[in-house]
């Protein structure tokens, strides 16, 4: 009788694969996420939200297409994305940004827009960014956008690891971890009182 609880315990081991082989291989997918921008000139700030994405191990996709210049491959590339398995996009323009807006409309992923300041010589310097954060926070009803601070494309990606984290447990660690060494250098800097 022992023996067959043995062996019986052994298969139920065997048939329990662990978390993260039914995340990553039984499911086909790994965390994912795609950023789009509406121009090359955006290139450096949206770099950042890369580099965010990159440093908790989510994996990720760039795109640089603009809702004026390029609607027919922008939609086309969204239901690429989605098929692909993104699960969160990013989204930065300037000027009169609709990139985010009209990527929400194309699909039901949480859009996350960052409004860019646009510094073009030559061209339309933009209104400091206004211009572009109106355009993506004042989005109608039934269609939202979360958007973030001018510029702020690490922000961005830190909600974008929020949202990833609700499903996966290791960002979750990764982002309490997080948190707790920005508390401590915190503590750290003046935090535990300082003399002046
Ligand atoms: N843009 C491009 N197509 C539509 C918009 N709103 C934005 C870009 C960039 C700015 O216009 O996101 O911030 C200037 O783009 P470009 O290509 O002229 O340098």
């Amino acid at each position: 009788m022992s023996i067959l609880c043995s062996i019986c315990r052994l298969v139920k081991k065997k048939v329990q694969p662990p978390v993260s082989f039914i995340l990553n291989d039984v499911q086909g997918y790994n965390m994912k996420a795609a950023i789009f921008f509406g121009s090359k000139s955006d290139s450096d700030t949206m770099k950042k939200a890369a580099d965010v994405l990159k440093e908790f191990g989510v994996d990720y996709k760039a795109y640089i297409l603009s809702a004026h210049r390029a609607g027919e491959l922008l939609k086309k590339t969204v239901a690429q994305v989605e098929k692909e398995g993104c699960e969160v996009i990013i989204a930065g323009a300037g000027l009169s940004a609709a990139l985010p807006g009209v990527i929400a409309s194309e699909t039901v992923l949480p859009v996350i827009g960052v409004p860019l300041e646009c510094i073009n010589p030559g061209k339309s310097n933009g209104l400091g960014g206004m211009d572009a954060l109106l355009s993506i926070v004042q989005m109608p009803s039934q269609i939202p956008v979360a958007t973030v601070g001018i510029g702020n494309a690490k922000n961005a990606a830190y909600l974008a690891v929020q949202i990833l984290a609700i499903k996966y447990p290791e960002l979750q660690k990764k982002l309490a971890d997080f948190r707790k060494k920005l508390a401590d250098d915190a503590a750290a800097n003046g935090g535990m009182g300082v003399e002046l």
